[in-house]
């Protein structure tokens, strides 16, 4: 598929440059990374505010000079964790973006990226991540247990995001309590909401259900609270809003 070969193509340019060993090497003198399920947990909606310059649907979203600052107003209006979309090529993103925001926030910070190889685990975790998205789409035999294993090993809380009942139920194989259902359909860009009411009650019992995608304002995050979501994933309304910090807080209210 196209998005993956071009993010297989760009990693080995960047492993050629920073080995596994190097990666590791660093990680090894950085300090802990922040559990975000606490504040998951807390009672009220959380939102995960996401960092996003264009998206292979919408095109051009946002121009982002500074995505410290844009993570920061998020942080302030009361994001409990921030996704920074890494993906250079269809998204526009980066490593440095990931950098410049773990250095401005005092909370969670996710690698929102096509994770599908280890080293970009270490990747995540040396660049300042807390949190790596697991897409169990592109996982396949074994790999997602593997890929969960590698988290834990980096101190990164893996999120495992799913699209349909079969993938959810890999998903809650894991074990793992950080589970979202995406409700674009990645294949044809197409975002329905109702994909994640209708798999709310398929969330093993104590997951934090985190939905995702297709928030265009507070009246979408009241919805999906009403099926069940603890926390909601927002990216396009949040980057194109003027002021985003406010908007983060109509969010949770
Ligand atoms: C945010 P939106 O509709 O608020 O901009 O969506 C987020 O859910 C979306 O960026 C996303 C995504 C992904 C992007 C969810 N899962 C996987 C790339 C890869």
């Amino acid at each position: 598929d196209g998005i993956l070969a071009g993010v297989r193509e760009d990693l080995e340019r960047r492993r050629n440059q920073t080995s596994l060993a190097e990666l590791r090497a660093r990680v090894a003198d950085m300090p802990p990374t922040l559990d975000p399920l606490p504040g998951f947990r807390a009672p009220g909606m959380s939102i995960i505010a996401e960092v996003k310059r264009r998206s292979p649907s919408k095109g051009d979203l946002a121009e982002i000079p500074d995505p410290a600052s844009l993570a920061a107003q998020y942080a302030e209006g009361g994001a409990a964790a921030i996704s920074v979309l890494t993906e250079e090529r269809r998204f526009g993103g980066s490593l440095a973006d990931l950098d410049a925001v773990r250095t401005r926030v005092p909370v969670p910070v996710l690698r929102k990226d096509f994770i599908v190889d280890p080293y970009q685990l270490w990747e995540a975790r040396a660049h300042g991540a807390d949190l790596a998205l697991l897409m169990v789409v592109s996982l396949e035999g074994g790999l997602l247990e593997e890929m969960v294993g590698v988290c834990r090993e980096a101190g990164l809380t893996p999120f495992v995001e799913s699209h349909t009942a079969a993938e959810l139920e890999l998903a809650a194989k894991t074990g793992e309590p950080l589970l979202g259902v995406n409700a674009r359909d990645l294949t044809t860009l197409n975002v329905d909401r109702s994909v994640f009411r209708d798999l709310a009650t398929r969330f093993p019992e104590g997951a934090v259900r985190v939905a995702e995608s297709g928030v265009a304002g507070p009246q979408d995050v009241v919805e999906y609270r009403s099926w069940g979501a603890d926390v909601v994933l927002v990216g396009e309304a949040l980057v194109r809003s003027g002021d985003p910090r406010t908007s983060v807080r109509q969010f949770i209210e």
